[in-house]
């Protein structure tokens, strides 16, 4: 029998441990069999279904490398498998449990007081509570460190003031982790992060409508107009740039591997499309200049998902650091979209089609190579780190 096996042409599967496979079958089962139905009309019609949260509550899927608080406590290996599965569904679906676990559980856990933990993690993790995560506002994206929103220090707490831009989550999320100035001098003063609570008087987030990719899950403002967030929704441990950089860390780190779970829908859906439809009397797949498309495709998902491992191996081990993520979530997400376009390609005028799926997820990775630093934001991150010349810099 040969050894090469065409969908796993690495036997990235042999690198797993039992609990790592266990976890990922767990998410392909639940992703193909509950989430997949239900893409083509959610997109379609840009629903997002709350329901989502507490059935990947259920599983365990929410906040999964946590320790404690009702979190499974994971390997940082599972939790891109999980995401890799999710997104072979749809980014959608992968965003917001990107943005539940490592934008909004993560820093409550690693910067909130024991009694914010304890108040909202355990209905985080079972998707009672939804989370989002405001950084970016309307006059800053690449460079959040000009933000606008500031937080001025009022008896028992804060009062908050500004606007945040493309959030997801935002007009279903009940815990909002919103990154602000915390002084009125010329620089603003220090980033601090504050965790409002949907009621909170003053606070609104919007809905966004219109987008042409990532349409199952819901993205807004948020707006702030003199909210009062009380002391101890602070998050105390933590001051700077620093923080919200923390927990963009572990969400690019699942998009790198979600974006290749994307790509290997694209890529089987372009390979049996082309094994299906004959044209000139034979199957589109006897042409070489499709079978040279087809082993591009494998090779790219092929290498991004062995870096993906290592990455997870280094970062259980805790011997990552940022520019690792950023070279993946680069990668991942150029060469995921750059396979999604051939895909669509492939597919010819029925490519153009939502039943067949490629299309949309092309749509949605144009979105995944912006979010959390563009491809050319992670280029510069990379040139710095090997120059010593900020590109971005004044
Ligand atoms: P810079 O001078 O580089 O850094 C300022 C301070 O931050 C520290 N730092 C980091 N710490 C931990 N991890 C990282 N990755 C870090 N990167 C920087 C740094 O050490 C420094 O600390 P200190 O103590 O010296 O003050 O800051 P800069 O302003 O020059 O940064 C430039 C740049 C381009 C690197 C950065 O601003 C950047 O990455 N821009 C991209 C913005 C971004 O990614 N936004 C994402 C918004 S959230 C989102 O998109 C969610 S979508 C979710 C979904 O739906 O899935
Ligand atoms: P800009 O920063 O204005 O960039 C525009 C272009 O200029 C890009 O091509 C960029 O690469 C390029 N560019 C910028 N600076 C430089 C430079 N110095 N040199 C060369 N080129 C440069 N944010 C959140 O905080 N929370 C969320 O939950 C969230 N979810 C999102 C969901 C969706 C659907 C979308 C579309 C965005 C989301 N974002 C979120 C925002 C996202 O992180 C930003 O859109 C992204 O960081 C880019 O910022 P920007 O849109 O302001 O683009």
């Amino acid at each position: 029998m040969s050894r090469f096996n065409w969908e796993d042409p690495l036997q990235l599967d042999d690198q797993l441990s039992a609990e790592e496979r266990q976890i990922r079958d767990t998410a392909r089962h639940y992703s193909q069999d509950r989430l997949l139905p239900r893409i083509v009309q959610a997109f379609r019609h840009e629903q997002t279904d709350p329901a989502i949260f507490r059935e990947l509550g259920e599983l365990g899927l929410l906040g999964a490398t946590l320790d404690g608080y009702g979190c499974a406590g994971a390997s940082y290996v599972s939790y891109g498998l999980l995401a890799r599965e999710i997104e072979r569904v749809d980014s959608g679906y992968r965003s917001m449990v990107s943005v539940q676990s490592s934008l909004a559980m993560y820093p409550i856990h690693a910067f909130g007081s024991e009694a914010l933990k304890e108040r909202l993690l355990p209905k985080m993790a079972t998707g009672e509570l939804i989370g989002c995560f405001g950084l970016t506002e309307p006059n800053h994206g690449s460079d959040p460190g000009s933000m606008e929103s500031r937080a001025k220090a009022v008896p028992g707490g804060w009062e908050l003031t500004g606007a945040k831009m493309w959030i997801t989550n935002s007009p279903i999320a009940d815990v909002f982790v919103v990154w602000a100035k915390d002084g009125q001098g010329e620089d603003g003063g220090e980033i601090r992060g504050f965790v409002l609570e949907k009621g909170m008087k003053g606070l609104s987030a919007p809905v966004i409508q219109g987008k042409m990719g990532l349409r199952a899950s819901v993205t807004g403002e948020i707006v702030m107009d003199k909210v009062f967030v009380p002391e101890e929704n602070l998050l105390p441990k933590v001051k700077g740039l620093k923080g919200p950089f923390a927990c963009l860390n572990q969400a690019r780190y699942g998009i790198a591997w979600g974006a290749l779970g994307a790509a290997e829908a694209c890529w089987h859906a372009a390979r049996q499309y082309t094994l299906d439809r004959p044209q000139f009397g034979r199957p589109l797949a006897a042409n070489q200049l499709v079978q040279k498309k087809l082993a591009d495709m494998q090779t790219e998902i092929a290498l991004g998902l062995q870096g993906c491992l290592r990455l997870g191996r280094l970062k259980d081990e805790g011997k990552d650091a940022p520019e690792m993520t950023s070279l993946l979530k680069r990668n991942s997400c150029g060469k995921a979209l750059e396979i999604a376009r051939t895909a669509r390609d492939m597919h010819g005028g029925n490519g153009i089609s939502d039943e067949f799926h490629v299309v949309r997820h092309m749509l949605n990775l144009e979105v995944v190579n912006t979010y959390e630093g563009t491809h050319d934001i992670h280029a510069l991150i990379l040139g710095r780190a090997q120059t010593g010349i900020a590109a971005f810099a004044n």
